[in-house]
């Protein structure tokens, strides 16, 4: 088929085709993050309630299923070794590898690796059959399990079959339904490129003009910095090339870019370097013939692939002439036991740099006899072979200790992998009331971020009633009430369901630190409430007693009652007992750290960077906090009518009567008699004038002004600001807000 040069002319006039307003404006702020998961795109319909499906699971039947598939070798894509093994592990690990800590996205949970782009990067080459041959058993147990439990399941039987022990399973990652785009995978346009994640390093900022990022990344891959939120050295890569940085086979400058991105999953050195020596234990990599000979990925197929990609012309385009990443590698003599001779090889022989028949730079070992069993000829050995990133083990000072040390213990590296494993496959699955089977481990994590079980009866409405009274007793500012219950609740991300209001974390370190939570205001509330909680629970006999936790959403939720009831509403905020507080010892700093946010248009907190805007900022936060373009709106809108900025600033409060619940920033941000300009060099802060005289009238961030300027959050503005607004208002504010305060809840 003949391609035409002008992409228009290829581009359909119906179902959505044509020049989008993405084309014509792509700067301008997009609220489609805030709509996906929507019940349209869901066939199993609002009632489907995947962690019941998964209960009534005939999860032995599963399992002995999953077992005899690994050997169950199919024509149309054999397995090597006769075993399906590596194969399915590798399947699991880059379903899970995509997480990363910044913004907790990426990770199995969703079952996302079924969608683009996942499904069509390079580093996922050959996991399209993967999934296929699971088919039969998706089928077989239908919505009893997802994808997304499947895939991580099938890679513990896989690993299971092979003769390891697992640390555990847990399911209940439902499957969505359609691809997410609102995880940020790089700005490059090429696979495999890396000239935008290297330029600057700071999330959002690039440094333009000084050298390129291309040029950056290869001129000083010991010493480069990679952009956050990624936690991966290219485009369409799970982590970092296995060449060694941009091709280069250097295992030490490959050891940095490891311990950079796995750091950014979470992994510490120890289960880094015991993931990488534990998955390449088994199976294979492949590399038959030159990568030409490979066709369209999945999302570029033709439409009879199937949804299959990658077609492979050389020979019989599988089996022995299998091409996925070019590279050509087995490391052990048993790829498909578990063994300890990863470590064995990589410290028995020199290695020399050597070719794979693709072309592609990977290791041999010196003077070695060949004792590495072909895939599919039992009658032919090869020599051991390494990829770069293997050697790293090796020749990086710090993870050589730990790889000798598991050499010369084979049972710390089973239990460091096993661990190590769960973590990875688990990480984004909240806390451990999420998990479900018969699998779930027994032992408390510290990376669960866990949160003693609740032993205690609790409280009831008389006392929520009393205990609301007193503590806008016990706080003169009920608007600090609501900042406390806003920043202890506000840290939740629906992508890996960390943070929340539940373990009162925000009385802890890092949290009672972060500047967006202003400390010393924070202080007073908290010892105020803490006062509040002793004397409560002192003068309760049988037990009874409220939680830190509790008491901080129940005194933001009075204080927002006494601000709808100050503005002439009456209205009771929905109140559910149960959270409990967590210790300092139950709680990782570092890890925790990151759910620090970098800026918080709801509080009016942070700045522009020069390539992210304040409300792209804002957008993305409500995204993490599972709202709606509405729940945004409604949301800022009332926090700025109670005066919540972080800060106490003025800017947004559009209001003469601060501290009530109002539509009063709508009415005033619609109001033409107020002209705005910019009045800081970034245009972060704007001052609003009145027009007739010039009198200064109001201050307000581009937090505040994107409710005004873009079309969409204007027209839910309206609705607010309307003359039925005000009553309104209240009324999403609180439903909006109670969400905010149960997003963690799980109980
Ligand atoms: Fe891996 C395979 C790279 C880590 C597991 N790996 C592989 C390959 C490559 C790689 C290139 C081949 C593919 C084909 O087929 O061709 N890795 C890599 C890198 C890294 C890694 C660069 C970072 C350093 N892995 C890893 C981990 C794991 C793994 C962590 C888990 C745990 N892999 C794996 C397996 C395999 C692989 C199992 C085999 C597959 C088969 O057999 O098929």
């Amino acid at each position: 088929m003949a391609e035409s040069k002008c992409p228009a002319h290829r581009l359909a006039n119906v179902a959505g085709g044509g020049t989008r307003n993405s084309d014509w404006w792509p700067e301008a702020l997009k609220l489609n993050i805030l709509r996906q998961q929507s019940p349209a795109s869901n066939p199993l319909g609002p009632d489907f309630d995947y962690a019941e499906a998964f209960k009534s699971l005939d999860y032995d039947a599963i399992k002995k299923d999953l077992t005899a598939l690994m050997t169950d070798s199919q024509d149309w894509w054999p397995a090597d070794f006769g075993h399906y093994g590596g194969l399915f592990v590798r399947m699991a690990w880059h379903s899970a590898g995509t997480y990363r800590v910044f913004d907790g996205r990426g990770g199995a949970g969703q079952g996302q690796q079924r969608f683009s782009p996942l499904n069509s990067w390079p580093d996922n080459v050959s996991l399209d059959k993967a999934r296929r041959l699971l088919w039969p058993i998706k089928q077989k147990y239908g919505n009893k399990i997802s994808w997304a439990d499947l895939m991580v399941l099938t890679g513990n039987v896989a690993l299971e079959s092979m003769g390891f022990k697992t640390f555990g399973f847990a399911g209940g990652r439902a499957d969505t339904w359609e691809a997410d785009e609102s995880t940020y995978w790089g700005g490059e346009n090429t696979w495999l490129g890396n000239n935008i994640r290297y330029s600057g390093g700071h999330p959002g900022i690039s440094e333009p003009g000084v050298v390129s990022g291309q040029e950056a990344a290869h001129k000083d891959i010991h010493n480069r910095n990679l952009e956050e939120p990624l936690a991966a050295a290219h485009m369409g890569l799970i982590y970092v090339n296995p060449e060694g940085p941009d091709g280069n086979p250097d295992p030490v400058a490959a050891a940095k870019d490891i311990r950079d991105t796995f750091g950014r999953m979470a992994m510490n050195d120890e289960e880094t370097v015991a993931l990488i020596a534990g998955g390449h234990t088994f199976g294979k990599t492949h590399g038959a013939a030159s990568t030409d000979h490979v066709g369209k990925e999945p999302a570029g197929a033709d439409i009879e692939s199937q949804g299959l990609g990658w077609t492979n012309s050389y020979g019989t385009g599988s089996g022995p002439h299998t091409i996925t990443s070019g590279l050509e590698v087995t490391w052990t003599k048993t790829p498909t036991q578990w063994s300890n001779q990863y470590f064995e090889y990589l410290f028995k022989y020199e290695w020399e740099p050597t070719k794979s028949p693709a072309g592609a730079n990977q290791w041999v070992a010196k003077n070695a006899e060949p004792i590495i069993p072909d895939a599919f000829d039992p009658n032919k050995k090869q020599l051991p072979t390494m990829l770069t990133t293997d050697l790293s083990l090796r020749f990086d000072p710090e993870y050589e200790k730990i790889s000798r040390r598991f050499l010369e213990n084979p049972d710390q590296f089973a239990d460091a992998f096993a661990r190590a494993w769960f973590k990875l496959t688990h990480r984004d699955m909240g806390p451990r009331v999420r998990y479900l089977g018969p699998e779930v481990p027994s032992e408390e994590l510290i990376w669960q971020d866990p949160i003693p079980a609740v032993d205690y009866p609790l409280i009831d409405d008389n006392d929520i009633a009393a205990l609301k009274k007193e503590a806008l007793n016990a706080v003169p500012n009920p608007t600090a009430l609501v900042s406390t219950a806003w920043a202890s609740a506000s840290t939740f991300r629906g992508s890996d369901k960390r943070g929340g209001a539940n373990g009162a974390r925000i009385r802890l370190e890092p949290q009672r630190s972060w500047k967006v939570n202003n400390p010393p205001v924070l202080a007073e509330v908290l010892t105020a409430l803490e006062g509040l909680q002793q004397r409560f629970n002192s003068s309760q006999s049988g037990g009874k007693k409220v939680s830190l936790a509790d008491l901080i959403v129940l005194a933001g939720s009075a204080a927002v009652e006494k601000a709808a009831a100050d503005a002439g509403v009456s209205i009771t905020v929905p109140f559910r007992p149960g959270r409990n507080d967590a210790t300092q010892e139950q709680t990782d700093v570092g890890s925790v750290g990151h759910l620090e946010p970098f800026a918080d248009g709801f509080r009016n907190y942070g700045s522009s960077t020069s390539r992210v805007k304040l409300e792209q900022f804002l957008v993305d936060r409500a995204q993490l906090l599972t709202l709606t373009a509405p729940e945004l709106t409604v949301l800022v809108g009332g926090l700025r009518a109670l005066n919540a900025n972080y800060d106490g600033s003025s800017h947004g409060i559009l209001t003469s009567r601060p501290g009530q619940l109002t539509n009063d920033f709508f009415v005033n941000l619609l109001d033409i008699s107020t002209a705005w300009k910019s009045i800081s060099p970034n245009a972060d802060i704007f001052e609003g004038v009145d027009r007739k005289t010039g009198a200064k009238k109001w201050t307000a961030t581009r937090a505040d002004l994107i409710f005004g300027s873009q079309a969409e959050l204007r027209a839910i503005s309206e609705v607010y600001a309307e003359s039925d607004g005000a009553e309104r208002l209240v009324k999403d504010f609180v439903a909006a807000w109670t969400k905010v305060m149960n997003l963690d809840r799980f109980d």
